[in-house]
């Protein structure tokens, strides 16, 4: 009997949806973003035809109002493995390595995303996944008593690893099967309230690093946050706070620009949440707390871990543009290094807008200096042209539209930033910067993509196709050789 599978691109839009109820549910505050970032979206639309019909011709307007990113913490290699087969299923794959160390997050992360044009604009959710290095933790009792704990805990339901292997074996997963699978991976990411460890030993893991105490202490590496993307990040950032919600100072990323790059991010701090630890034995549990009695055996807690996020999207850039930001961007921190407290975020802002006039700003020379990467497609004006000239002169004679990439990705200092922004002000660590992509692909069970390549090879592609089509499109009279045309009869 065939079997006729649900397309992952299907699988994928269906558990973001999922994921975007439950944390709706879960952080009321987010639905409250999402709500806002949805006006001034609508807002910005119709203020700037331009922008719309750009979205309109490179596809993202349609997916700009479900597009969301996420991000969970891993605390074992077998974790990330399954996790990366978790995710193929919905056709996400591992692009991009970033390592947190540097910036003092014991912490060496991918995104899983969809990497296809067209799966892109079907639905775009990504998740930023990070594994716990517990390699940098000094502390050898507490990092073994760590790795301990995680040994033991399983993040996957039985029947999410069943469902994982069949989409494996067979291909695909069928309607009833992806129905049940959005459901039981869904359990991965909730937010569990009962600790797996005694309040003690939270509070030694929570000394060592708030993030490894994030990770060991719980059940299943719950979502922490769910981003929603915005046309307008000022806007949305200088009206949070009529909502109620407080935002970390500074935006992370380029500053505010005619044509935006990369990418702009700005959160607000972690939630303070009621926990239950377990009590350690032979001790009576503690009494009760203005959240309530704890479960049986367990006492209260408090923890802070899940935040919201908000992101805007620009220009990808090729590897010269992005040598270009990393450059103005230490500059700029190296002249002034914004505070937790926010306490000279206006003066890091003044600065960034200061070394970034060095960054061109308009389309046509981010295209011309070769700082960005374009989609290109024909105008439709088949002109008399030679369609071997380099794509800049068939743009500049009319004959081919380019339009900007979309950055798909993430930025380390930036990931970096708002980590520290919800691990609290006093977080700020230093570790040896100590990339290990190698152990991180060895861990993943697979190399993670390279992400220049795929912007590249993006353009190439609509390139290639641009002149498929323009060769084949009828020459207007103009365009004909004179001999054709003039017949002998
Ligand atoms: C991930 C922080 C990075 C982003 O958008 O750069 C991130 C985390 O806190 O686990 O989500
Ligand atoms: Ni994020």
């Amino acid at each position: 009997m065939t079997r006729t599978h649900t397309p992952p691109d299907e699988i994928r839009a269906r558990f973001a949806r999922a994921m975007s109820a439950m944390y709706r549910a879960e952080v009321p505050a987010y639905g409250t973003l999402v709500t806002l970032v949805e006006t001034v979206n609508a807002q910005a639309l119709a203020g700037d035809a331009a922008l719309a019909a750009r979205l309109a011709t490179t596809g993202e307007l349609a997916r700009i109002t479900e597009e969301r990113h996420g991000a969970i913490r891993l605390g074992t290699a077998a974790e990330l493995a399954t996790m990366r087969r978790l995710f193929a299923v919905m056709g996400m794959v591992p692009v991009g390595y970033y390592d947190l160390s540097v910036a003092g997050v014991p912490v060496h992360s991918t995104a899983f995303r969809p990497v296809d044009p067209a799966a892109l604009a079907h639905n775009p959710f990504r998740v930023f996944t990070s594994l716990l290095r517990l390699e940098l933790i000094a502390d050898v009792a507490l990092r073994e008593a760590a790795a301990d704990i995680l040994a033991q805990r399983r993040i996957f339901t039985p029947d999410c690893l069943a469902l994982i292997a069949r989409a494996e074996a067979e291909g695909g997963l069928t309607a009833a099967e992806a129905r049940q699978f959005v459901t039981e991976a869904l359990e991965t990411f909730r937010w569990h309230e009962e600790a797996n460890v005694t309040a003690g030993l939270y509070h030694r893991l929570h000394e060592a690093h708030r993030l490894v105490a994030d990770v060991v202490a719980f059940r299943g590496p719950h979502i922490n946050h769910l981003t929603p993307r915005t046309l307008d990040i000022d806007a949305v950032q200088a009206r949070m706070p009529d909502e109620g919600i407080t935002p970390k100072a500074v935006i992370e990323g380029p500053p505010a620009r005619r044509v935006p790059i990369l990418l702009r991010q700005t959160s607000f701090k972690a939630l303070e949440e009621p926990v239950a630890f377990l009590a350690p034995e032979g001790v009576a549990p503690e009494g009760t707390t203005p959240e309530g009695q704890a479960p049986e055996g367990m006492s209260r807690g408090r923890h802070t871990a899940r935040f919201g996020e908000i992101e805007q999207r620009g220009l990808a850039l090729t590897s010269k543009g992005q040598a270009l930001y990393d450059r103005l961007l230490a500059e700029t921190r190296a002249r002034v290094t914004p505070k937790a407290d926010g306490s000279n975020a206006a003066q890091y802002l003044a600065t960034l807008s200061e070394v970034f006039a060095a960054f061109p700003d308009d389309l046509d020379s981010l295209r011309l200096q070769g700082l960005g990467y374009f989609r290109y497609t024909p105008t439709g004006l088949a002109a008399q042209t030679d369609l071997t000239r380099p794509a800049a002169e068939l743009v500049a004679a009319g004959v081919l539209r380019a339009d900007p990439i979309t950055y798909e990705d993430f930025l380390p200092v930036s990931a970096a930033g708002i980590f520290q922004s919800n691990l609290g002000d006093s977080a700020a660590q230093t570790f040896e910067a100590n990339p290990n992509r190698a152990r991180f692909e060895a861990d993943l069970g697979a190399p993670v993509i390279d992400l220049h390549q795929l912007y590249a090879e993006a353009e190439a592609a609509s390139l290639a196709r641009a002149r498929a089509a323009l060769a084949q499109s009828p020459h207007p009279p103009a365009a004909r050789p004179p001999a054709r045309d003039a017949g002998p009869d």
